[in-house]
């Protein structure tokens, strides 16, 4: 019987899987991260499409853990772009050494639990096995790209990029018909950049977005001096913010409580401000449609504004929720559709009929193309999880146990599936917050969870049936209550045909579901089963 190598593997060398080996090495824990890629940094290693950038300010996206390294890396700009993340990411894994304990070019395929042995068997596509005692998912939330299903998308003559696996080497649209389908946050940010170098752009449009400017500008040196003379008041307030992200406004006034004239003036500040601190402008955006409605129109009436022709205008504007799918942060991005070369296809009622060697056919026109561009997203959230065939002791699977949706306890542990954890799953705050805030927290969580397991002899844990079906409960209850849960977006799994429809992050927000987590931990991991 082969021997288990390890006590922990990773799935996953991304900001979460990064940080999971540095804290559990530290612990003792001997440790492997398994990774598909050829180096770390997870989304910001794929995503490297033109105009890739993080939409949570760059002074709150670093990792806090660590004093020095918050204080000695440098941001160049208010957001960073991909390019700069991924430095930042290659930066903490020398800065750590990580990289002698992650195998690259390395996909898992199979996860199965043995009874027999108490364990993980892992298999990878690079024909190795390895046993573990703990298997950690960290296998992101944005990280399986969608393929859609288009006739004869196998026969175009040109390149084909999907924004969620761009190529390393740049890519040059001089002189080219590039076509982009697909108007969500990727294509928002790369559709201004594209734009610049393409001889005509097509942008094939199922659903427009509302999308608000970054205001994004070189970093603010003394603002940077600021933060790091005392990074902690920065980090602890994000912390109690509801989305793990520091606001410098209140939020306590509803909008209905002022004036259509004060209310606008509240709006063009936030505006002015720029990004997603947009949707925080009052407390109940998000709660009530009345409210709602305020912030659509005030951004409609910014599109009008900004668009040219009526025409465009009008196809580019939403008239749904504003913020339920996931509000875009842009950089010129309706400003993109003035230039006489850029054009918007409306394929809102009939999708695209077909491609062709040659273009994309839609409206029963023929678009004649070089390049294309699929700006399609992902299958979030569950997506990575899925694709790994992973079984627990009864024989039963991932894809069987979540094919009504997923179910977890915290987001951090599924029930039938022992020893087992996922950092930032689905029923976790996640993609609602600040992805990093919400990594930290579970990689602290879990390293702690795996040291007491320790220190009382103990070696498998496991969610009960009833604690994670009132996580579920309680996750369905807060959704509920949120207009968060009323449209098609990708967050309820609606932008993969056949996907169950279900909201799948925690939206209680991420000092509620902190706590939760402290006191389950505090009671001794109340709600699982420990032996
Ligand atoms: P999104 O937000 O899921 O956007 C994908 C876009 O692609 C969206 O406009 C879709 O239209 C469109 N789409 C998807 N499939 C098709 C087909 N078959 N035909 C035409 N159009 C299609 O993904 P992103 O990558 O932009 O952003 C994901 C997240 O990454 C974002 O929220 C940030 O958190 C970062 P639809 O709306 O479904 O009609």
């Amino acid at each position: 019987m082969m021997a288990i190598e390890n006590d922990v593997i990773i799935v996953g060398a991304g900001f979460s899987g990064m940080y999971l080996l540095k804290r559990l090495r530290e612990q003792g824990f001997c440790v492997r991260v398994i990774e598909a890629g050829d180096d770390v940094g997870g989304t910001w290693y794929w995503n490297r499409y033109p105009g890739a950038r993080c939409d949570v300010e760059s002074l709150q996206y670093g990792f806090s853990f660590d004093e020095d390294l918050q204080r000695e890396w440098s941001w160049s700009e208010r957001y960073a772009a991909q390019p700069e993340i991924l430095s930042y990411a290659s930066h903490v894994a020398e800065r750590f050494d990580l990289r002698k304990d992650i195998s690259f070019n390395t996909r898992v395929t199979k996860a199965r639990f043995s009874e027999q042995e108490s364990c993980w068997e892992i298999e990878t596509d690079q024909g190795t096995t390895e046993k573990t005692t703990y298997l950690v998912l960290a296998t992101g939330c944005l990280s399986v790209p969608n393929d859609p299903k288009i006739k004869g998308l196998e026969n175009f003559h040109g390149p084909v990029y999907h924004t969620g696996r761009w190529p390393k080497e740049k890519v040059d649209f001089h002189g080219k018909k590039v076509g982009v389908i697909g108007t969500g946050s990727s294509a928002i940010q790369s559709i201004p950049l594209i734009a610049e170098e393409a001889e005509q752009l097509y942008v094939f449009q199922r659903t427009p977005n509302y999308a608000v400017p970054a205001q994004n500008k070189p970093m603010d040196k003394a603002v940077e001096a600021e933060v790091k003379s005392n990074y902690k008041t920065l980090r602890d307030s994000a912390r109690s913010g509801f989305s793990g992200i520091y606001i410098p406004f209140a939020q306590d006034e509803s909008a209905k409580a002022m004036s259509p004239e004060e209310r606008r003036k509240k709006f063009q500040e936030r505006w002015d401000y720029g990004g997603l601190t947009f949707m925080m402008s009052f407390k109940d955006l998000l709660l009530d449609d009345e409210s709602n409605a305020a912030a659509r129109e005030f951004v409609q009436e910014k599109i009008a504004d900004i668009v040219d022709d009526p025409e465009t205008a009008k196809l580019l504007t939403p008239n749904t929720v504003i913020g339920c799918k996931r509000l875009c942060v842009d950089t010129g991005y309706f400003q993109t559709y003035n230039k006489p070369h850029v054009h918007l296809v409306d394929i809102a009622q009939s999708g695209i009929d077909e491609i062709t060697t040659h273009g994309v056919k839609a409206g029963g026109k023929e678009y004649q193309l070089d390049s294309l561009v699929l700006a399609t997203g992902f299958d979030a959230m569950t997506g990575a999880i899925k694709k790994i065939h992973i079984e627990g002791p009864e024989g039963t699977t991932i894809q069987e146990k979540w094919s009504e949706g997923p179910k977890s306890y915290l987001g951090i542990s599924v029930a039938g599936f022992p020893n087992m954890f996922m950092v930032t799953g689905p029923g976790s705050p996640s993609v609602l917050t600040n992805m990093i805030m919400a990594i930290e927290h579970h990689v602290d969580w879990i390293t702690q969870c795996l040291v007491d397991l320790r220190d009382r002899g103990m070696a498998r844990i496991e969610p009960e049936v009833s604690a994670e079906e009132n996580w579920v409960a309680h996750n369905r209850e807060v959704a509920d209550s949120n207009l968060r849960s009323t449209c098609s977006s990708w967050y309820v799994g609606a932008n993969i045909p056949g996907k169950p429809r279900v909201f799948m992050p925690y939206i209680g927000g991420f000092p509620a579901y902190v706590e939760h987590c402290k006191t389950i931990q505090a009671s001794g991991y109340d709600g699982f089963s420990i032996s």
